[in-house]
């Protein structure tokens, strides 16, 4: 899969374009590095199989873009961006990224003050030479020394969404050597934590060293760390690392439990391990020399006196205990969502149609989207103004007219004003059948204000959803300052359904206040946000979250059917 090395090439180029003030190219490349970023299918086999017509298919591809992408696949290089590169420091991109900074601010801090890398940066801020210039304050320099500290935090980590497809793919090819009998993810990713450090890979195998000699040959390792006789490690690109070990048909289940986790998880089971008179180790669950478990998972947790736990409870936060008690709640599945309920499309900031939104759902078996594109006052996102909205209005139901076998609900995703109005008046929210309410805007308020800003939404009585409660991007913004107890309590008491978006670099509500929201007696709507068709796959992050969060089929809306949900959107 050359998918991931070429989207981060077109955001790379769309950076040193950006500080460079290349006017429309940032924009294009990004919206490319996107769409590839995000397919499922590999690029090389779309090459491979439809040439250059096959890469202008992808939403913003364009000939020139295929072209580059043609170019390295061929020679895996792209010559512009080795000249593009050779303009700016290396470390610049990094600066630019790091949230409160940007382009412009980037090439100013460049010029003026020489700073090459993060490091610069963080010692200019800290000897005060920033906020003397012009165009920069105390402010932006407090926001600069925040934002290095927030990238600091997940310095190492990357978003589960990546992490998934790649580890996936790794999997496959593993099972594709024909060399061993089963493989598995376990650490982090399978317990679906949203940020992983590394891959974690399990195989089982009666020929563990050449299993070995292939993982390391992989097309997508480019650095071997170590290569033993069961266990490797292999640097995949960048500060992804990806580790197989191979083991036993025995004890696989005993490995497979250690090597998921979490480590607290672990060690609270050998604990109560050890009070049963047991040992319990990555080789099995032992009574003295005897191995009486390792085999499977279940017969672990069934030995040591409970219920099985779902690797996404695995945090030893109440769950041990709850299984002991045969307490645990049956966790949503996969399986069980019926709709999307936030999705845009070329109508805002969306690559794709209404009409290729609903055919890509009704294909997932959907029986139910909402379409939202985004209102008058998020101009970057081009938001639609009154009259575009009845035009897109009318454009739904046309696409309804079209695509049979799917409803297509008439929703907008509507931008709380900072005074806690909304952008539409209540007669334009009316014609919608589905209102989701967000903050896009003024994030920076204090607690009381955003809580009243956000609860004044809430009560208006065409909102059936808030979108992304929090705002946080994952390590790049964090959350706004609200009063989540209160905010829970006004969504209760209004009906009006708090989101889990499943968006990867979002995935808010997070696990936390999702549970806390759930527990409350809060609907739970569990939404992709796609931007592109390709995008709705992104639900099983957001399923993965609610999951975390202990949360039921029962508590999520769009679990329920066409005319449950239709109930619950007419409630008052
Ligand atoms: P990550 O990679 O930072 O996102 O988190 P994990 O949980 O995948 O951690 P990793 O890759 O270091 O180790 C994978 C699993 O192996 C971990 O979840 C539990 C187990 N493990 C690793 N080291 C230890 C340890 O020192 N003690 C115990 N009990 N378990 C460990
Ligand atoms: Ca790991
Ligand atoms: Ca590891
Ligand atoms: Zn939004």
């Amino acid at each position: 899969m050359k998918n991931l090395e070429i989207s981060e090439i077109f955001y790379k180029m769309a950076d040193i374009l950006e500080m460079e003030g290349v006017e429309w190219k940032p924009r294009a490349y990004r919206k490319a590095a996107r769409s590839i970023e995000t397919m499922a299918k590999d690029i090389t086999d779309i090459y491979e199989k439809n040439g250059i017509k096959g890469l202008e298919d992808i939403p913003g591809v364009g000939r020139r873009m295929a072209e580059k992408i043609e170019e390295y696949i061929k020679t895996n290089k792209i010559k512009e961006f080795e000249r593009l590169k050779r303009k700016l420091p290396s470390g610049l991109d990094e600066v630019m990224n790091i949230p409160g900074m940007g382009p412009k601010k980037a090439i100013k801090l460049y010029k003026t003050l020489r700073i090459k890398d993060i490091k610069d940066l963080a010692k200019a801020a800290k000897t005060g030479k920033i906020k003397s210039l012009e165009g920069f304050g105390e402010k932006s320099e407090q926001d600069i020394l925040r934002g290095i500290a927030l990238k600091e935090q997940n310095k190492g980590r990357m978003l589960l969404g990546k992490a998934l497809d790649i580890a996936r793919s790794l999997k496959k090819q593993i099972e594709k050597t024909g060399l061993v009998t089963r493989a598995e993810i376990a650490g982090s990713i399978r317990r679906r934590k949203e940020t992983v450090g590394d891959i974690d890979l399990l195989a089982i195998s009666d020929k563990p060293k050449e299993v070995m000699e292939a993982f390391v040959k992989l097309p997508e390792v480019k650095t071997i760390l170590v290569k033993g006789p069961t266990k490797s490690s292999v640097i995949i690109s960048p500060g992804i690392q990806a580790d197989l070990r191979v083991l036993q048909k025995e004890t696989f289940g005993s490995g497979l439990q250690y090597f998921t986790g979490s480590k607290d998880h672990n060690i609270e089971l050998r604990r109560i391990a050890i009070k049963k008179g047991y040992k319990l180790s990555e080789y099995g669950l032992f009574k003295g020399k005897i191995r009486i478990a390792g085999r499977t998972e279940e017969e672990i947790y069934k030995n040591l006196g409970m219920q099985y736990i779902p690797p996404e409870l695995r945090t030893n936060r109440g769950e041990i205990e709850a299984a002991q008690k045969k307490r645990l709640p049956r966790l949503i599945n996969y399986t069980d969502i019926k709709g999307d309920l936030q999705m845009h499309t070329q109508w805002s900031d969306g690559s794709n149609t209404i009409e290729e939104m609903a055919r890509t759902a009704k294909k997932m078996g959907y029986s139910y989207i909402a379409i939202t594109d985004h209102s008058k006052s998020e101009h970057v996102a081009r938001g639609m103004d009154e009259k575009k909205l009845s035009q897109y209005i009318k454009a739904i139901t046309k696409a309804q007219e079209k695509v049979k076998g799917i409803k297509i609900l008439k929703g907008a995703e509507v931008d709380i004003l900072s005074d806690g109005s909304m952008d539409y008046d209540d007669k334009t929210l009316k014609k919608l059948d589905i209102v989701l309410a967000a903050v896009h805007s003024g994030f920076k308020m204090s607690k009381t204000e955003m809580t009243k800003r956000i609860i004044a939404a809430i009560e208006n009585k065409h909102v059936n959803i808030l979108a992304h409660p929090t705002g946080r991007i994952i390590g790049k913004r964090q959350p706004y300052q609200t009063d989540m107890t209160k905010i829970i309590e006004s969504a209760k008491e209004n009906k009006v359904a708090l989101e889990i978006d499943a968006y990867p670099s979002r995935l808010d509500m997070n696990d936390e206040n999702a549970r806390i929201a759930a527990e409350k007696g809060v609907m739970i709507a569990i939404d992709t946000d796609a931007h592109q068709a390709s995008q709705l796959r992104y639900m099983e992050l957001g399923v993965a979250v609610a999951r975390r969060a202990w949360i039921r089929k029962e508590q999520v809306i769009n679990t329920k059917t066409y005319a449950q949900l239709l109930k619950f959107l007419s409630k008052r």
